[in-house]
């Protein structure tokens, strides 16, 4: 999302099109939905800029404490059966930021890392730091070892402040730690690890006033609040820089897709991403509504948590709503007083099942990466869509779909070395314009990486564009769909293969749970081989003629998977992403993998058992692939 300093020019833009006669409407259906979700992102990104500018700038920690002033004993947190008010956690911040400045001699600027699962914790540290003017880094609670040095690292961060349910990680590097002088704590009554101290006793007996203003004296609107690290299902983690205006407009999110203070969100999602801390937690300290917190997201928990709590909007991402709908129907699947959904990564299939089975819940779908530079919101409704390529703002933040060689890993560019559009219906790469208004601030301490993710040159000589990694497709009513990952999209028979597509397909069949498409290297062939993981449904069995008679009906041929290999259960990211760099590297040995593998037989037109034999005659290219 686009911070707008070019805001006098986009009004006067506005004003020029409804200016435009009463044509427009027809000439644009979606006339009327562009502008009003154009005039809520302009109306919201002023409000942040005003905030920001102002001196001393007003945070989103000032905008918290607000909403603590006005309305106290308004409930911020619920967590299992605790609840915590604005001004409960006013206080413990108060309480905390004493101890973490006094105590750990904590200066301003200085990086603090926190290895936290999601609990309430979590949300007084956040607002402790503010308060003292630190950056939290916000480290994966799944990292180990020397990504969990590199994440630290590349934070600078020196300090971290851990829960003792994570006492087995931080012993695993705590030589390396004190070798490198960074400093860790528990935020709990006691420390299991000897040489570690517990700081909540302190905490607790701490004064609760506020903390003196110096503290804050240097935030600006640039400066880091917060470090998330990008869940790469490859590679060490990147750690993308969240400054104190990007922290805001992210926030603000919630209340653009019409979250409101008397709201209830339930957040599920961990607190170390940007999905549940910034858009979760930070969209309720924006409006001063109450978030419903969850250590782990469960499936058959969840819409009993909804009634229990008085839940309005949920948050999900990725395959979280998939797994949703695969929980058994029951007779209350209606009852609960869910509004809105906020997310993304949510397939058309789901979508659709999902509101025949749970009712009419608005979904705002939208598009962005944690580190990104501009993002896309479905403000229409149009199923699938993760946006549209609204005109007006389009003149904002600069957004080009280009051709991509999927095979060379590369943007395809032309004589003059420029990159090429796509036409409406193709399947391009997203790069977003880099300007003073969309900025990318790059991975803390890595600008080899920050490189990678810019792109030079793309429409004329010398312009920057970040390279958002990920294929979409612009359809002829200008919504946005996205396709792929650029990583996951392969190439087989001189044809690209996107695997969201395919997969999408697969999820059709009846005995099917779930599915996830990835290409194998075959020797002696070009290109990868199509491969799909599933998870049978409960009481079902796989049937090989049958998904072939379907594939075939239904995929290209050189999209239907040639391998498919049964497992009990997918692997996922923490933030509900399937993984297939590990699916890739086993490939499709029956010798090595223990799972049922099979193999898509166009003589027997069936999905046959991969046995010994036919890896073999695969190998020794006997068998036409
Ligand atoms: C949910 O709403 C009901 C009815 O309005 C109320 O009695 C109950 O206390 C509420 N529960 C919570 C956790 O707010
Ligand atoms: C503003 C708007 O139209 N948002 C929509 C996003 O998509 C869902 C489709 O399910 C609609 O219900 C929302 O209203």
């Amino acid at each position: 999302m686009p911070a707008l300093g070019a805001v006098a020019a986009a009004a006067g833009l506005v004003l020029l099109l409804l200016l435009v006669p009463a044509a427009a409407p027809r000439l644009f259906p979606f006339f009327w939905a562009d502008l009003v979700a154009f005039a809520g992102l302009v109306r919201s990104a002023v409000r942040c800029q005003r905030r920001l500018n102002r001196r001393p700038p007003v945070t989103l920690l000032d905008v918290f404490q607000e909403h603590a002033r006005r309305r106290p004993r308004w409930p911020l947190l619920r967590f299992q059966d605790e609840v915590y008010t604005y001004e409960d956690m006013e206080r413990w911040s108060n309480r905390a930021a004493r101890v973490f400045s006094r105590h750990l001699e904590l200066q301003p600027g200085r990086t603090v890392a926190v290895f936290l699962p999601n609990e309430p914790t979590y949300v007084w540290t956040w607002l402790a730091l503010a308060k003292l003017s630190c950056p939290m880094a916000c480290l994966n609670c799944n990292v180990r070892g020397r990504a969990l040095q590199h994440a630290l690292a590349a934070a600078q961060a020196t300090l971290i402040l851990a829960s003792p349910d994570l006492q087995a990680a931080v012993e695993e590097v705590l030589p390396a730690l004190r070798r490198d002088g960074i400093r860790v704590f528990y935020l709990s009554s006691t420390s299991p690890t000897p040489g570690i101290e517990a700081l909540l006793p302190a905490i607790e007996a701490a004064s609760d006033e506020p903390l003196p203003a110096h503290h804050r004296a240097g935030i600006t609107a640039n400066s880091k609040a917060i470090y998330i690290y990008t869940s790469g299902t490859t590679g060490l983690p990147k750690a993308a820089v969240i400054t104190e205006m990007k922290l805001m407009m992210v926030a603000n999110l919630g209340q653009l897709c019409g979250l409101r203070s008397d709201d209830v969100m339930y957040t599920t999602l961990p607190l170390y991403h940007s999905a549940g801390l910034l858009i979760g937690v930070g969209g309720c300290f924006e409006v001063g509504a109450t978030c419903v917190l969850r250590t782990k997201f469960s499936a058959s928990q969840f819409w009993d948590d909804c009634r229990r709590y008085n839940v309005s909007v949920i948050q999900y991402v990725g395959e979280l709503m998939r797994y949703l709908c695969n929980t058994p129907k029951r007779a209350d699947d209606r009852e609960h007083g869910v509004r809105l959904a906020l997310g993304n990564g949510l397939r058309a299939e789901v979508w659709k099942e999902f509101l025949q089975r749970f009712g009419p819940i608005s979904i705002w779908e939208f598009y962005g990466a944690t580190e990104g530079n501009a993002g896309f919101i479905n403000y229409t409704g149009k199923i699938g869509a993760v946006g549209r390529a609204n005109v007006f703002l389009r003149c904002l933040s600069p957004f080009e779909l280009i051709k991509y060689n999927v095979e060379e890993d590369k943007p395809v560019r032309d004589e003059r070395g420029l990159c090429i559009r796509v036409r409406p219906g193709e399947t391009g790469l997203l790069v977003m314009k880099i300007t003073k208004n969309a900025p990318f601030y790059g991975y803390a301490g890595d600008s080899r990486m920050t490189e990678k993710k810019v792109l030079r040159d793309v429409l004329v000589k010398g312009d920057t564009f970040f390279n958002s990694g990920d294929l979409l497709m612009m359809d002829h009513e200008r919504f946005i769909y996205f396709q792929d990952r650029v990583g996951d999209t392969f190439r087989w028979k001189g044809e690209n293969v996107a695997t969201t597509e395919v997969e999408a397909t697969l999820a059709l069949v009846n005995f099917i749970q779930e599915v996830n498409v990835y290409g194998v290297s075959v020797p002696g062939c070009e290109g990868r081989c199509g491969m799909a993981a599933i998870c049978l449904k409960a009481g079902t069995s796989f049937e090989g003629e049958s998904l072939y008679t379907f594939t075939g009906d239904t995929l290209p041929s050189y999209a239907a998977p040639r391998f498919v290999r049964i497992q009990d259960a997918l692997e996922i990211t923490g933030t509900f992403k399937q993984c297939k760099g590990n699916l890739v590297k086993e490939g499709f040995d029956p010798n090595v993998i223990k799972d049922p593998l099979f193999f898509r037989d166009d003589k027997k037109k069936s999905y046959v058992p991969l046995n010994p034999d036919i890896y073999a005659a695969i190998l020794d290219m006997k068998l036409n692939l």
